[in-house]
């Protein structure tokens, strides 16, 4: 067995290219369409559908509240009361795409909800064990850091659109959170190493009165500053004639794409 490694495109790429966008969601049209669920999808990057309604009912509308561009309304108010058919949850997947010491993800965030207590609306980083920015029926925003930490940050005012940046850097093992573009958490993320999946949702306590709408959501890899490598992305192939490292698989292959903020190259095993 003997293996060629080629280098593909060994070309120049623009400075700001240490952060790639991975998902760039308005829920316009197309490929979402008012009245519908949000479409699920699995292109290349960056991404305008989500990845999967993890359950309920999510849908885009042409406005909610302070979201006045068609944004996905989550609806808890939504009979029957039950345990999911009330609650509405979707997923972004970042398996298999980009990845990076340094997440950044971004949304417009509108709550309504005439409770008083509990937690309403939380956005999810799955590590697998979640790491979460919270949204509380009084009005505050805890960071969650798989409930070891769970601390208010802020607040937010019902019906009131707010902006939500959050900035994750795995190998410093940080997290910053940034609530109308005011910083207003920076803290352990609890010593992951790496984010599976995002997830939007509210709860799962059945009919509530809970809306939520999120619009404009942004995640991109790599880290604002510019530090570290962007690398690991997995291109399927489809051949199960090449080899890698010595080991075969059946399925598709994966080769990673690696990219720096000099340039790129694409590695190439074959056999002969
Ligand atoms: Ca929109
Ligand atoms: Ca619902
Ligand atoms: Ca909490």
């Amino acid at each position: 067995m003997s293996l060629l490694i080629s280098l593909l495109g060994a070309g120049v790429i623009t400075a700001n290219a240490a952060s790639i966008l991975l998902y760039d969601i308005d829920f316009g049209t197309p490929p979402h369409s008012v009245g519908n669920l949000p479409t699920t999808g699995v292109g290349p990057i960056p991404r305008d559908t989500i990845s999967e309604i993890k359950f309920g009912n999510p849908l885009v509308v042409a406005s909610f509240s302070d979201l006045t561009d068609q944004p996905l309304r989550f609806d808890n108010t939504d009979p029957p009361v039950g345990a999911l058919t009330s609650s509405d949850q979707i997923q972004l997947n970042l398996n298999g795409l980009p990845s990076n010491n340094c997440y950044t993800l971004e949304s417009e965030v509108v709550i309504t909800s005439t409770l008083t207590s509990g937690r309403i609306f939380t956005i999810f980083f799955d590590t697998p064990t979640f790491r979460a920015v919270e949204f509380n029926a009084d009005g505050t925003i805890d960071a969650n850091v798989f409930s070891v930490i769970d601390v208010p940050i802020g607040n937010y005012v019902d019906g009131t659109k707010i902006n939500v940046k959050v900035i994750v850097n795995l190998a410093a093992d940080n997290w910053k959170i940034f609530l109308n573009n005011l910083l207003s958490h920076d803290g352990t993320f609890g010593g992951a190493t790496q984010i599976n999946t995002i997830r939007f949702s509210t709860p799962t306590g059945g009919s509530l009165d809970i809306q939520a709408g999120i619009d404009n959501v942004l995640v991109s890899v790599g880290c604002p500053d510019g530090g570290g490598a962007v690398g690991g992305e997995l291109i399927p192939l489809d051949t199960s004639a090449l080899l890698l490292a010595g080991a075969q698989m059946n399925a598709a292959w994966m080769i990673p794409v690696i990219v720096s903020g000099i340039g790129f190259a694409i590695v190439i095993a074959r056999k002969f």
